[in-house]
């Protein structure tokens, strides 16, 4: 809003001519968000204690988890307000894919929260069933494809890493593929979301590297010369990255270990989908794979683990998700979580070679 409100001030005040600056706008949208997260979590943790929305503990987890209990979760309610908040104030309100993105983290956001809302508020331990919450992703997520899918502007064609000249036309095919892409963010953020640090910081991570992606294919002499897909208009969904880097970022003051908060289904299906809508609408959807491989080798660890319990009644990690089988292996949290953020950090540079790699 700020950029429709003031910049067109800028022939009385020449200082205001910054906000037409792009970078500006996504500079300061990480900075608000961070402010807005850092400045209200002490606050919302103390409502969250007073609501006595603490965090119950499974006992068949690592014993070390025991005495997380009480813990108050939710705290994801703080992120999607500081994203939304900030991306309203610094991007384009104009623009088309802004709402998009903000749709689709408070859709996923409300998800979430009822998840949430009916395991610690109504004392439903398991929330929504799984069907349930499949079925809401899936409907959000197909919302998306479909308002993506007949934009005049919008390809189906599918951008390859590595490959310039090899892009699939999946036609219809590209609907359902935009909500496995969604959906599967969003619930392998959801799995990765259980030690201290571990799903905020790779999302950190993740939102950063698609700020650079999402500046990069709204910008057409950029692009052009990177041989990548030029999504006019996508320049402002940068925005939106940097706000979800800069309250995850505040957010994570808070949630680093040991943690005074967790951020619940409320904060963790949202971030996921929040990546992977930007992934599909900057046609860098199989670059996910890679921006978010902490969270691809987590949910594959559960997938590969169940498989293998099921098909042969033994395990292959000591406990899925992955970061339980470090936990098991006698690491300690911290050491786990940081080691993830490092393979996270290597794996988003090589993710951004591959714009030049083609
Ligand atoms: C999401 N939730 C955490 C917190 C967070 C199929 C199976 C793999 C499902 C999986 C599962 O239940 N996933 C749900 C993970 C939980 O965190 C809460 O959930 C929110 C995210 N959705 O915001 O509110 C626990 O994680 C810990 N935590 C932290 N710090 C944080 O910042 O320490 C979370 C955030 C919290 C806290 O202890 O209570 C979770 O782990 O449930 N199941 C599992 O992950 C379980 N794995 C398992 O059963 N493996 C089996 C089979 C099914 C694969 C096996 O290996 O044989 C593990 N999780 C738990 N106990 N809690 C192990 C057993």
């Amino acid at each position: 809003m700020l950029y429709i409100w003031l910049y067109p001030l800028h022939t009385e005040f020449s200082f205001l001519n910054v906000f037409r600056y792009l970078s500006f706008r996504i500079i300061y949208a990480a900075v608000t968000a961070f402010l807005i997260a850092f400045v209200l979590a002490p606050w919302l943790i103390q409502k969250l204690q007073e609501l006595r929305l603490g965090q119950q503990v499974r006992d068949d987890g690592p014993s070390t988890h025991l005495t997380k209990s009480g813990t108050p979760t939710m705290g994801g309610i703080l992120i999607l307000f500081a994203v939304v908040l900030s991306t309203l104030l610094w991007a384009d309100v104009t623009n088309r894919y802004v709402w998009m993105v903000v749709v689709a983290i408070l859709g996923f956001g409300l998800v979430g929260f009822l998840d949430d809302y009916l395991k610690f508020i109504r004392g439903r331990s398991k929330g929504l069933s799984a069907s349930q919450k499949l079925v809401t992703q899936v409907l959000i997520a197909l919302g998306i494809g479909l308002l993506l899918y007949f934009l005049p502007a919008f390809s189906s064609k599918l951008n390859v890493p590595f490959f310039k000249n090899f892009t699939p036309d999946l036609g219809l095919f590209y609907i359902p593929f935009a909500i496995v892409v969604i959906v599967g963010s969003s619930n392998a953020v959801n799995l990765t979301d259980g030690l201290d640090g571990l799903a905020v910081g790779p999302v950190m991570i993740a939102s950063l590297a698609y700020t650079i992606v999402a500046y990069v294919a709204g910008h057409r002499i950029i692009s052009d010369y990177l041989l990548i897909p030029h999504i006019e208009g996508a320049g402002e969904l940068a925005v939106f990255t940097a706000a979800v880097f800069g309250a995850s970022l505040g957010f994570l003051w808070f949630n680093t270990y040991p943690a005074s908060v967790f951020m619940g289904d409320v904060g963790s299906l949202p971030l996921g989908a929040a990546l992977g809508t930007v992934a599909v609408i900057s046609k860098h959807e199989l670059l996910l794979l890679l921006v978010g491989g902490v969270f691809v080798i987590e949910a594959i660890s559960v997938i590969f683990q169940v498989a293998s319990f099921k098909s042969r009644g033994k395990r292959i990690f000591l406990m899925a998700p992955i970061h339980h089988h470090f936990e098991m292996k006698g690491w300690e949290e911290p050491k786990v979580v940081v080691r993830l953020w490092i393979i996270a950090i290597l794996l988003a540079l090589l993710s951004l070679s591959t714009l030049k790699l083609r």
